[in-house]
């Protein structure tokens, strides 16, 4: 495969990930890519832990950061460190092993050809295991939602596995977004559609994590709904097909 630890960055937010982050930081250094970890002062010593593996090992780089700020700001801050540092691909990645690594394989080979590729549960080949039931409507429904609601043809607007070259992430001016939680993935996406970005929806399956405690909340579930609401109404208002 056509990359390298210099041009291909995996930004992975952390908090909290002490039970996952060594095995996972095991696994991802097999694979010839930089990595940042972006972490908000973890009260499990996740940040610390990987403080000694970065001193040890040049592919391994922290980005440590005062409290949890959220994962739309930890990507806005990890993004705009490796552009600051010339890497020329970005790929946003779980640390708890929801996303799988054969999967981040598909979407490194594809990170050349495309200016975004979106590692995608609702197409063909594409799923989620370990949700209950009640978890599986909610994300499905909300993309379906917002496929209509934003007249996006992209089928995983929440998706949280995928690439960005830094010259789409330039064109899109990914620092100006305000959103945080499922709302970050959402807005990103609407603006490399609004900015007519060749998108590729790869299939990915999602894992349930299986150690440590999940960050969503209610509030992040509000929060994209409202954004749904409000950016889909600003959508239908224009008529602006993207
Ligand atoms: N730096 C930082 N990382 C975060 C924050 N919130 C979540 N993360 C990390 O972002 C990744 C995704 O968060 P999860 O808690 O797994 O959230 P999720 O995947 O939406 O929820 P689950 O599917 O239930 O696991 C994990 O690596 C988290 O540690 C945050 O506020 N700051
Ligand atoms: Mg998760």
């Amino acid at each position: 495969m056509n990359i390298s630890s210099n041009s291909h960055l995996v930004v992975i937010p952390t908090y909290n990930e002490i039970d996952n982050i060594e095995e996972f930081i095991k696994k991802i250094t097999e694979i010839d890519v930089s990595i940042l970890v972006v972490d908000d002062n973890s009260p499990d010593g996740t940040g610390d832990f990987v403080q000694q593996i970065s001193e040890n090992i040049e592919q391994v780089n922290l980005l440590k950061r005062s409290g949890k700020l959220g994962l739309g700001s930890a990507y806005r801050d990890g993004f705009k460190w490796g552009i600051n540092n010339g890497y020329k691909y970005f790929i946003e990645m779980d640390a708890d092993f929801s996303h799988r690594f054969e999967d981040l394989e598909i979407i490194l080979k594809n990170s050349k050809d495309f200016d975004v590729v979106i590692g995608s549960r609702y197409i063909p080949g594409g799923g989620s295991i370990g949700w209950d039931l009640k978890r599986k409507l909610l994300s499905s429904y909300a993309n379906k939602l917002s496929k209509v609601l934003l007249r996006s043809k992209i089928n995983d607007m929440t998706s949280g596995f995928r690439s960005y070259s830094n010259k789409s992430l330039l064109e899109i001016d990914y620092f100006s977004t305000k959103s945080d939680g499922y709302s970050f993935q959402i807005e990103m996406t609407i603006r490399c559609l609004e900015k007519k970005l060749n998108i590729k929806e790869v299939p990915i399956i999602f894992n349930e994590r299986s150690l440590g405690n999940s960050k969503m909340s209610r509030k992040i579930v509000y929060e994209a709904f409202l954004f749904l609401l409000q950016n889909g109404l600003k959508r239908w208002l224009n008529i602006k097909i993207i």
